[in-house]
């Protein structure tokens, strides 16, 4: 078996990591954790890119130093990949010194070889992207494409250029004659577009600030945070430090990204690696956006989840463990969203997906079959009889969803994967309910029982193995209920999807459910959402979707409506929320721009209460705020929910809680 060699993105350390960042992240790991069953010896890097204007903007912005900044946030993005169970093999920073010299040596390689020359540039920046765009990318009023409504700046600069497009034709033939250098489609073809239209040399140093990698042979200048970070693929992967190791895992298998970095990592980072002599990787791959309410996430945006603090109310309102609620999500991000298409996040889906396919298709296969053996055959695996067609049937189906798994993962096709393992669960539930052994045994047919019991028993324990990639936890908890040892994850698949494993005599133990139901009426908040308003799932989705604007003033007044139902009030989801920021709006002077945290959500609000309240005095506040109001913009800012006041006689007095009651707390 051969060697796997994955990346995620380093992300930015310019706030705090949320589920788009867990998206790629956990997509990586079920990729290394299923090659890693197949046999490979892997690879697995993540990491942080610390460097750049924006990074030391915001370390300014909070009153401390770059470095102690990256460091603070560095370790939020380790403590965030150990709670999702996050199998990386290293974690790079791009401010350690094992990474500054490969940054140093390749920028000094490519110089002395005139790839990089001196020049002057000048151009449309965005300080968000890190990146100069051509004018005809830009959207009205010269705004970035990535960033809606960031209008850039006009940015001239003396210093180091790199010969990007003395390499156009090169990468232009490559990328057409390696037809999966890129990928998926439409990725590939935007970046063969952008190589067709011609390619400019780029800026390759910065001398307007100091918090980079300086250039050796001229230090006024540190070197462009692009190059810098997209070089922690090599650093990590040994390039200098250990070449044998380089030659081992290099060039890389996959580089998983956002389809917003596609260019960089398909164009820049091929072009860098050529021209210095270095193999390019075999594959880039770009994913689509997690979106909620049809938006990006984004820290700009003020739309954020932490995965966290999700995976903690999954637990809560599952009674379930939070490794298995963790797992729950790394199940519903890979099985909802086509790997590569843009998807909205919401909770109820999310708790759809957990109670129907986690709870009842896998779960109760392994508690409807485990009561019977306690009964009727004193809780041991039964021996097997002679087989009928239906017992081939199933462990056929179990064959070929073993035999897809390895192909699935190596397209990055994460949800044909899963639909695979389901048909071995889907068989082995409608085995169990065709065969009947409760029947056989009440007719005195006992080994036929024991034979049914054994073959579901087996469909459960390869999906169990099979699964083990998205579901660590949960996995390894059905494995010891099989009365298995060691772990699901620490087999090789080409043997544990033999069929006919488990031992007979072995005592299985049952035990609790592993994912016990999430009952809507019992859930608070969120989870009791789609019963609420209408039962199907996608009114579910609309409505978590459904961000909510502001009140210029909106708490004022109103218009008397007459009476409402209980059922009308009912509509109105009021939540408590901690405000985390706030700040005036340029040339707004009765606005005010909050950031507020409702439970795991993070949003932006717009609240026309500037001329009533300072912003200082209200980071802290617990407020009441309408939390499924539509979104809307307000004066540029985008408002999802409206906080309420009370007013009288033109002041206002904003509504709070008596007592100690957590954001998200639901208000009725
Ligand atoms: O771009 N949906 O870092 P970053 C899906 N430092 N994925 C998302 C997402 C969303 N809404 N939001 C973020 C950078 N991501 C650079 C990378 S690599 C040499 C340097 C994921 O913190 C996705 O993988 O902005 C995206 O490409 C990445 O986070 C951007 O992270």
């Amino acid at each position: 078996m051969g060697t796997y060699y994955i990346t995620t993105p380093i992300y930015y350390v310019n706030g705090e990591p949320h589920i788009g960042h867990a998206y790629t992240t956990i997509a990586a790991d079920v990729a290394a954790r299923v090659k890693r069953l197949s046999g490979h010896d892997v690879l697995f890097l993540t990491g942080t890119d610390e460097h750049g204007i924006n990074i030391a903007r915001v370390a300014e912005r909070h009153g401390t130093s770059p470095q102690a900044w990256a460091d603070r946030i560095a370790e939020q993005f380790r403590g965030l990949w150990r709670l999702l169970n996050i199998s990386n093999d290293d974690f790079i920073r791009t401010t350690e010194p094992r990474h500054r010299r490969v940054v140093q040596h390749i920028f000094e390689r490519l110089l002395a070889q005139g790839d990089i020359y001196r020049g002057t540039y000048e151009g449309w920046y965005c300080p968000s992207c890190e990146s100069y765009y051509p004018e005809n990318e830009l959207g009205s009023g010269h705004t970035c494409p990535i960033h809606t409504g960031r209008t850039l700046e006009w940015t001239a600069e003396d210093g180091y250029l790199f010969r990007l497009s003395k390499y156009r034709d090169w990468l232009l033939q490559y990328i057409e004659t390696h037809p999966t250098a890129v990928a998926p489609e439409g990725p590939r073809s935007e970046v063969l577009s952008l190589l067709r239209s011609g390619l400019k040399d780029i800026a390759v140093s910065r001398a307007t600030f100091t918090w980079g990698v300086p250039v050796p042979s001229d230090p006024k200048h540190v070197v462009y945070v692009w190059i810098d970070a997209l070089t922690n693929y090599i650093t990590a992967a040994g390039f200098l430090d250990d070449p044998e190791k380089f030659r081992r895992y290099w060039p890389a298998d996959v580089h998983l990204v956002g389809k917003e970095i596609v260019r960089f990592h398909a164009v820049i980072w091929p072009i860098v690696l050529h021209a210095a002599g270095i193999p390019v990787p075999k594959q880039t791959f770009a994913h689509g956006w997690l979106t909620f309410g049809g938006q990006k996430f984004s820290k700009s945006l003020g739309t954020v989840i932490d995965p966290a603090a999700l995976s903690r109310e999954i637990a809560a309102e599952s009674g379930a463990e939070v490794g298995v609620a963790v797992d729950a999500l790394r199940y519903f991000l890979l099985r909802e969203i086509p790997f590569g298409a843009d998807g909205d996040f919401s909770k109820p889906a999310l708790i759809h997906r957990f109670n129907a396919d986690l709870a009842n298709d896998y779960g109760n296969l392994l508690n409807r079959t485990l009561p019977i053996l306690e009964r009727h055959f004193q809780g041991q695996i039964p021996a097997r009889g002679p087989e009928t067609g239906a017992d081939v049937a199933l462990r056929d189906a179990a064959a070929r969803a073993a035999a897809a798994l390895e192909p699935a993962i190596d397209r990055l096709d994460f949800r044909g994967a899963l639909e695979e393992i389901w048909t071995v669960l889907s068989a082995g539930n409608k085995y169990l309910d065709g065969e009947a052994p409760w029947r056989s045994v009440a007719d005195g047919r006992v080994d036929r029982a024991g034979t049914v019991l054994y073959n579901t028993l087996e469909a459960v324990r390869v999906a169990t193995v099979l699964l083990s990639p998205w579901l660590p936890t949960a996995t390894a908890r059905a494995w010891a209920q099989l009365g298995l040892e060691s772990t699901p994850a620490s087999q090789r698949l080409a043997d544990a999807v033999r069929w006919g494993q488990l031992p007979p005599g072995r005592r299985v133990r049952a035990g609790q459910p592993i994912f016990p139901r999430i009952e809507p009426t019992r859930a608070p908040g969120a989870a009791a959402r789609p019963k609420r308003r209408g039962t199907s799932d996608d009114a579910g989705r609309r409505a978590t979707a459904a961000a909510p604007p502001p009140p210029a003033g909106a708490a004022e007044g109103g218009t008397p409506v007459g009476t409402i139902s209980i059922d009308d009030f009912k509509k109105v989801e009021l939540k408590v929320a901690d405000v985390l920021e706030a700040k005036r709006v340029a040339g707004a002077d009765k606005l005010l721009e909050l950031r507020i945290r409702i439970g795991s959500e993070t949003r932006s609000l717009a609240a026309g209460i500037a001329q009533h309240y300072t912003p200082e005095s209200l980071v802290g506040r617990k407020i009441i705020v309408v939390a499924n109001l539509e979104a809307r913009r307000v004066r540029g800012v985008e408002s999802q929910g409206m906080l309420l006041a009370a007013s009288h006689d033109g002041r206002v007095a904003l509504l709070s809680v008596d007592g100690d009651v957590p954001s998200g707390a639901p208000v009725s």
